[in-house]
């Protein structure tokens, strides 16, 4: 079913709402009306020449350590979530996304069980996010969708929303839901702080999909080699604490039918390789690439 997205303004929202209404449950919210950036000082010029730290670029994005100064000031609601005990932050916990028009990020979700609070700057993007409980198929132990370049939602397959974000914009979204973002102006600046809840959520399709692949990261090291970029002894920004609590009630068994349903997706990979691979190449060349 297609729905509606909920959409309050920051000054009509509390903390404890946002965490009782959407974080805990892990509802999509956008919240509005946001005025912690000055455009004429936070310029794609700005980006350009501050965050594109050749170590810390990434698939389709700049990772950035934390800063909150004169030019990048974080709400203090994303201050106060940061701070929660229950939510693990990693070392560079911030992430930028800065793509020309017509470039479409293709649908996937986010490794590490991250949450994100994504906060339009400039431009605007449209996203089409898909709730794990009916997923998209996924490529084989990974995070992107196994579909081609004419994939369409349906109503009776997919429970979706799409809504656009406009500067001042931020978006919470839940971990394990899955993301196609269009770009719709000539420059589109989004930034994303990240986090991982140091509790694992199995109430969803790929929340327990995602349980069984950490017991199998954990279980058969190889795996990450050959499908992870990112180091698993730093899964969720903390390791061996995250990744204990999240597998501890997977039995074997259960990670062993986990490992046969990914290998049965390699005959459609075969398949669509081609046209993943050229997305994922769109996604990684069109970042920061705006002139
Ligand atoms: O902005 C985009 O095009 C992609 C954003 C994204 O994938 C994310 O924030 O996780
Ligand atoms: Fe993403």
């Amino acid at each position: 079913m297609k729905s509606e997205i909920t959409k309050i303004s920051i000054d009509d929202l509390t903390y404890e709402k946002f965490v009782s209404d959407f974080l805990i449950p892990e509802i999509p919210l956008v919240i509005q009306g946001l005025a912690n950036f000055d455009l004429r000082t936070l310029t794609p010029e700005f980006i350009l020449k501050n965050y594109t730290d050749e170590n810390k670029r990434e698939a389709g994005w700049f990772d950035a350590d934390l800063v909150d100064n004169e030019v990048i000031k974080i709400p203090s609601i994303v201050k106060s979530i940061l701070n929660r005990d229950d939510m693990s932050v990693r070392q560079s916990p911030m992430r930028l996304f800065m793509q020309p028009a017509g470039h479409v990020t293709l649908p996937h979700y986010d490794g590490n069980s991250l949450h994100g609070l994504n906060q339009q700057i400039t431009g605007k993007k449209r996203w089409i996010i898909t709730s794990p409980n009916t997923p998209l198929p996924n490529i084989p132990f990974m995070f992107a969708g196994l579909v081609g370049e004419n994939f369409t939602y349906s109503e009776s397959e997919h429970d979706y929303m799409d809504f656009t974000t406009h500067s001042g914009d931020m978006l919470f979204l839940p971990r394990y839901w899955y993301h196609e973002v269009h770009s719709l102006e000539k420059i589109n600046l989004n930034m994303n702080w990240v986090f991982t809840p140091n509790y694992p959520n199995q109430s969803s399709k790929l929340g327990r999909r995602e349980v069984e692949i950490v017991k199998l990261r954990d279980t058969l090291p190889i795996i990450n080699k050959i499908f992870f970029p990112d180091k698993f002894t730093n899964y969720g920004g903390q390791g061996t604490e995250l990744i204990n609590a999240y597998c501890k009630d997977v039995s074997k068994l259960r990670m062993m039918k986990r490992f046969l349903i990914e290998l049965l997706g390699y005959p459609r990979l075969l398949l669509l390789a081609k046209q993943i691979k050229k997305r994922a190449n769109e996604f990684s060349n069109n970042n920061f690439n705006i002139n």
